[in-house]
């Protein structure tokens, strides 16, 4: 049976007071699509307040330390952001493997805190433009995902593949390669963790807007989408939950 598909906005650095109207009428959409599951991954500034503004709609967080608490200057346990009131975070994304260095045991880490804590757990993997033009993205994809993935998993853990090159460039890969990609990851998910690892959601992100969303979501062991730029208002983002 196919899992029930998740499309979750990453605000990544952006978002304000001033935007939790817009915040709310992205919440007050999504509850109207029941066969999907819509989640906004928000600054840490604005989760207390968001998830105030609109209770019952999951709010999550962008990073977590793998800590629970300790001598960390300016991170965030998981405990913290489920004391905020988020319900799920990203782990792993690119932007901070790459300006934070973050190795894939790093992440592990992350995300089995995350989970730890009650959190839902979005684990970011992805290929750069040298690996994908080298032929080895497959291969390459898997053994960062092999290496990030947590002990056990859980109901709410998902994995999203972002291609580095399809992060904000408008580019995005073929349906056939990410149909390629996603069900190697299947593969290492139910090899990793049995049966229960064909619940483990697997999203697309990278460029996905209104316009490439339907044919994405079409792709077999496409669970949803991690959306980035076009999360940020609802104009863009509910076509995109409406594709799903
Ligand atoms: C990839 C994605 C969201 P965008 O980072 O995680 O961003 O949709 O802007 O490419």
């Amino acid at each position: 049976m196919a899992n029930k598909k998740l499309v979750a906005g990453n605000w990544k650095m952006h978002g304000l007071s001033a935007d939790l109207p817009e915040i709310a009428a992205i919440a007050a959409a999504a509850s109207s699509y029941g066969n999907v599951d819509v989640a906004l991954c928000l600054p840490a500034t604005l989760i207390e307040r968001a998830v105030r503004a609109v209770p019952g709609f999951a709010i999550g967080g962008q990073d977590v330390h793998s800590a629970e608490k300790g001598a960390h200057t300016g991170c965030t346990s998981a405990q913290m952001l489920r004391d905020a009131g988020a319900a799920l975070t990203i782990v792993g994304h690119s932007e901070r493997r790459e300006a934070q260095h973050e190795s894939d045991a790093e992440v592990k880490a992350k995300a089995e805190a995350g989970l730890a804590a009650g959190l839902g757990v979005i684990l970011c993997i992805g290929e750069s433009l040298d690996v994908r033009e080298s032929g080895r993205a497959v291969e390459v994809v898997d053994a960062q995902l092999a290496a990030s993935l947590p002990a056990e998993t859980r109901d709410n853990l998902a994995v999203a593949y972002e291609p580095i090159w399809a992060i904000g460039t408008g580019k995005v890969p073929s349906v056939g390669d990410i149909g390629e990609m996603h069900a190697a990851l299947r593969e290492r998910l139910v090899a990793a963790y049995g049966e229960a690892g064909r619940g483990v959601r697997i999203l697309y992100g990278g460029s996905v807007k209104a316009s490439n969303a339907a044919e994405i979501f079409a792709v077999p062991d496409v669970d949803g989408a991690l959306v980035g730029g076009a999360s940020l208002k609802a104009a863009d983002f509910l076509p995109i939950v409406a594709a799903a």
